[in-house]
């Protein structure tokens, strides 16, 4: 059955087998960003207009209406360009340095990444990178955009004048293959934590299981825990900007003491 922990207190035990793992992943989701001030997908005030993500992150929506998805994206950027990492984010920067943690996030907010975080292991792609979705195709690489708003929606390609679209995974479209490879090596790790995210959308879902079938010690950190939850080893019911500071567990891998590994 799965352990609840449901205060800061409760967390020493975690914090020791973190310290101790060789071998650590992470997978955050939205709710790692919502202290920053970044809206959920499924959450309170996760609709855009009177839209849901998969009614817009889809390549049908952006066939049927590529102005609206991308006003959508426009908004989104205005609104994550004015936000900072939290404390969430500022403590898996700093764990980040250590060898042997891999961090995969679904956001596409780029907000792990300004915390310092390294080798960012991006599942949904970014919002702050733009792609052909004409005549260059699939086979055009991604670049960096980060003007908020954009001059001119939708965005052309420089190269080819067709449309732009955001450089990010939608709904029927693959991961690609060398993230999904490298997510799929990670899992086979000594403790996964799947932080601030509902786990309803797949593959990233999955990733939790396949690390329980590998021997991992599985953690969820949600304020409400998710439907995966119980097949896990404990369940963390606090923000993530409450919880992964108070695991202390980046001040004894500093500590000469400490239990070492740091890169
Ligand atoms: C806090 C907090 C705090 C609040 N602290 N926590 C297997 C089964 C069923 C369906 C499928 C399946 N495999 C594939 C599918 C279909 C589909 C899918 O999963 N659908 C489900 C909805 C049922 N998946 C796909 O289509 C994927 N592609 C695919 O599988 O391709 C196969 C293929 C192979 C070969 C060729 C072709 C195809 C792609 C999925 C892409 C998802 N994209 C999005 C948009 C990205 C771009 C953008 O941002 O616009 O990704 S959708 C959206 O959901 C976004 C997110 O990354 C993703 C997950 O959301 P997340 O992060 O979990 O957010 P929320 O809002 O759901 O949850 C936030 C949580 O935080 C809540 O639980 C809160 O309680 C919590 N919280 N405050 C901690 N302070």
């Amino acid at each position: 059955m799965t352990h609840t922990i449901d205060t800061p207190s409760g967390l020493e035990a975690l914090g020791a087998r973190i310290r101790d793992a060789r071998t650590i992943t992470i997978m955050t989701g939205a709710g790692v960003s919502a202290a920053s001030g970044v809206p959920t997908f499924r959450g309170d005030g996760g609709l855009w207009r009177s839209f849901r993500a998969e009614d817009l992150a889809t390549p049908e929506a952006f066939r049927r209406d590529p102005r609206l998805v991308w006003e959508w994206y426009d908004w989104r950027r205005s609104l994550i360009a004015s936000c900072r990492p939290n404390p969430a984010h500022d403590v898996l920067a700093q764990w980040s340095r250590r060898d042997g943690v891999t961090l995969i996030t679904q956001n596409v907010d780029g907000l792990h990444e300004l915390a310092g975080s390294r080798d960012v292991i991006r599942f949904h792609g970014s919002i702050w990178q733009l792609r052909c979705a004409g005549g260059c195709g699939t086979a055009s690489q991604p670049w960096d955009d980060r003007q908020v708003p954009l001059p001119t929606l939708p965005p052309p390609c420089p190269r080819c004048g067709g449309h732009a679209r955001p450089g990010v995974v939608w709904f029927g479209e693959a991961i690609d293959t060398d993230v999904l490879s490298r997510c799929l090596d990670a899992t086979a790790c000594d403790v996964f934590l799947s932080v601030g995210t509902s786990s309803v959308v797949h593959p990233a879902a999955g990733l939790i299981a396949r690390a329980k079938a590998h021997g991992a010690y599985t953690v969820e950190i949600n304020p409400e825990l998710t439907d995966t939850a119980r097949y896990l080893d404990l369940a963390v019911a606090l923000p993530a900007e409450q919880a992964l500071p108070a695991l202390r567990v980046w001040e004894d891998w500093r500590s000469p003491g400490g239990s070492g590994h740091e890169s």
